[in-house]
């Protein structure tokens, strides 16, 4: 991409922002990390093909916290659902979704107008596995978890404090914030800027209980 593309492309993010929507926004510092789950044109543009419900409004809250985030000092990581054309993830396939994410795709691709900066991305889900998580895969046929490197390179950055948004709240949000708050990390789901898939109504107000449960806070 030239200089002049990014620039427009940065431009145009930046006015995809919304006011603060928190009385007592989230205190950002250089051992914080924001993680930005999957926001991705699958999930997020209504024309997607695992199109999560309001997900497009989560791009512009996303984009505040990045620039708060980067203004602190602090690190930001996106993950992306990535799959190959065929894996038991997928219903066609004898799992539960429809096809989405799938590797080099328009659907995998992190939504247009989301705000890139210098940042590590994770992409998981390449093996085929079927693991929600940014910190860890599973495989689908063995079961067997793997980490991704998430928690050692937050580690190695001196992170204290995770930060968790994006979409969707009852499956990588949740999976990813579990992982963060059990590899030792102080961490926070913005409720703001999560929305969930819901195979079953209230699956997303369960799934923040749950992570609450963990020790995770939802603000
Ligand atoms: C996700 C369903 C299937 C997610 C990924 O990113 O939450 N949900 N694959
Ligand atoms: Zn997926």
């Amino acid at each position: 991409m030239s200089l002049a593309r990014l620039d427009d492309t940065v431009e145009a993010a930046a006015s995809m922002t919304v006011p603060l929507g928190q009385a007592r926004p989230v205190q950002y510092g250089k051992t914080s990390a924001l993680v930005v789950v999957d926001l991705q044109n699958d999930f997020a543009d209504p024309s997607g093909s695992l199109y999560v419900r309001s997900g497009e409004e989560v791009i512009a809250i996303a984009n505040r916290e990045i620039r708060r985030m980067k203004d602190a000092g602090g690190t930001v990581v996106y993950t992306q659902d990535w799959h190959p054309p065929s894996t038991p993830h997928f219903a066609k396939d004898g799992g539960t979704w429809p096809v989405h994410c799938v590797q080099r795709t328009w659907g995998a691709e992190l939504h247009p107008d989301l705000l890139r900066v210098e940042a590590k991305t994770i992409q998981s889900g390449a093996d085929g596995g079927d693991g929600y998580s940014g910190f860890t895969e599973r495989d689908p046929r063995t079961g067997a978890e793997s980490d991704t490197g998430l928690a050692d390179y937050l580690r190695e950055r001196g992170i204290e404090s995770v930060v968790v948004l994006g979409l969707a709240t009852d499956y990588c949000v949740r999976a990813t914030a579990l992982d963060a708050v059990r590899a030792g990390f102080r961490t926070t789901v913005l409720r703001e800027g999560v929305r969930p898939v819901e195979l079953e109504p209230g699956d997303g107000e369960r799934a923040l209980e749950e992570m609450r449960g963990a020790g995770v806070v939802v603000q």
